[in-house]
């Protein structure tokens, strides 16, 4: 499932892209099993886990669980690993960062009808810069993403930009500040359940909350070109390696006159809900009600 130039050229003008039909039914259907088994699971805590983040916010109870994301479910469940690993998925990523490719993480972050919460703007690159910045964020919808349920917005050639400050008063907030955007160059990435959303690492995104009655479930899954190399480092060296899902490995990281700033110093722990919730502000006013 190798991209067509013109798909290549949009996403390196751009920042994103939307591939359908990657996924078919019976993935869909053993995706949804999967993860409905884990909603079941999270019906029975009170607090967050190393795997469950819950949404308070959005009423997490016994009667209405709201798991607000999985944390690393390719480690969790072999369904989400085979969608990981996904051949032609991986085709799409070769075509846009090269042959050589290294997972960086996975999350399945959830939106429950009815308030599922609001992701602030952001770079991932704020997160984690490395090297270079062939790092993308791919986007499996599990179900029909639209703006009412709360889906994956952009703003087009962001990632071209500055490395944007994250912090507030200091201290990381994993958030960019409104001088940064304008809410009004914002695209919203729609897509039909089976597709694939795609965004560069420097991209700027975010995501209302969903207002609607159905469910908004998108697997996120980073990968970087192998020869990224994060600056904060790399670890174990086999563990680092371990984590390539084609390709080979190499010892020589290719440095590129990339833009950059640490995520220092930050809060302890934390998914990017907690940390983004130390915000003063949110991007989604009335969502947080300030
Ligand atoms: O779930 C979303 O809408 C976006 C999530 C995101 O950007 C993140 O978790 O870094």
């Amino acid at each position: 499932m190798k991209l067509s130039q013109d798909q290549v050229n949009s996403y390196n003008r751009d920042g994103y892209l939307a591939v359908p039909g990657v996924f078919n039914e019976s993935e869909l259907e053993d995706l949804h099993r999967a993860t409905e088994k884990y909603v079941e699971q999270s019906r029975d805590l009170s607090e967050h886990t190393d795997v469950f983040d819950l949404d308070f916010g959005a009423g997490h109870s016994r009667e209405t669980p709201r798991l607000r994301r999985i944390k690393s479910p390719h480690l969790l469940d072999p369904v989400y690993d085979a969608a990981m690993r996904k051949p032609e998925l991986l085709d799409v990523i070769e075509s846009l960062i090269g042959p050589n490719i290294r997972l960086h993480h996975t999350k399945l972050n959830m939106k429950a009808p009815g308030g599922g919460q609001q992701v602030e703007w952001h770079t991932d690159w704020g997160f984690y810069p490395a090297t270079n910045d062939d790092i993308l964020e791919i986007g499996v919808a599990f179900d029909d993403m639209e703006i009412e349920n709360g889906c994956l917005m952009v703003i087009p050639g962001s990632h071209k930009g500055p490395a944007y400050d994250h912090h507030e008063d200091g201290m990381f907030v994993g958030a960019v500040s409104e001088s940064d955007f304008s809410m009004e160059d914002a695209v919203p990435i729609t897509m039909k359940a089976g597709s694939v959303s795609v965004h560069h690492v420097r991209e700027l995104h975010g995501s209302a909350p969903n207002v609607s009655n159905r469910p908004r479930r998108l697997l996120l899954m980073g990968y970087a070109a192998v020869d990224s190399f994060p600056l904060t480092g790399y670890g174990d060296w086999d563990d680092f390696n371990s984590q390539i899902v084609r390709g080979e490995q190499t010892n020589e990281p290719r440095l590129e006159k990339v833009p950059a700033r640490v995520a220092q110093p930050k809060p302890d722990g934390g998914s990017i809900f907690e940390i983004q919730d130390t915000m003063k502000k949110s991007h989604y006013a009335d969502a947080k009600g300030t």
